[in-house]
């Protein structure tokens, strides 16, 4: 009875040790981070361009966008990019993000309805 505990034991504290060493490796190779940038978005179509062009940026990779907050929660490997740089790609796909105004090239060409006073839309 008392061998059946003890290998019992050991196979815990071996799982335990191993899902240590396991996760320790996952916090170094895929560690990342998550930052809430306020946007300028108006609508469902600004939503879908943030999402994509964002997905694109090296270090990505988690986007979505909540148009009620107009809030874009990225997901985001800080080895390869920051909020920062994040922010300036925001801005370059025509979009404010938080104290970085839309690049005016990029804000010229996007459509009417998604430009800063179109009225609140679907
Ligand atoms: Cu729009």
């Amino acid at each position: 009875m008392k061998t059946i505990v003890k290998s019992m034991l050991t196979t815990i504290v071996l799982a335990l040790f191993i899902s240590t060493v396991l996760s320790a490796q996952d916090n170094t190779n895929n560690k990342t981070a998550v930052v809430k940038i306020k946007t300028s978005a108006v609508c469902s179509s600004c939503k879908i361009r943030i999402e994509k062009n964002l997905a694109y940026e090296k270090g990505v990779t988690d986007v979505v966008l909540d148009i009620a907050t107009k809030i874009v929660t990225v997901t985001y490997k800080p080895a390869k990019t920051n909020p920062d740089k994040l922010r300036h790609a925001i801005s370059k796909i025509g979009y404010d993000a938080d104290n970085v105004l839309a690049d005016p090239v990029a804000y010229g060409k996007l459509p009417k309805c998604c430009k800063k006073d179109a009225e609140p839309h679907q």
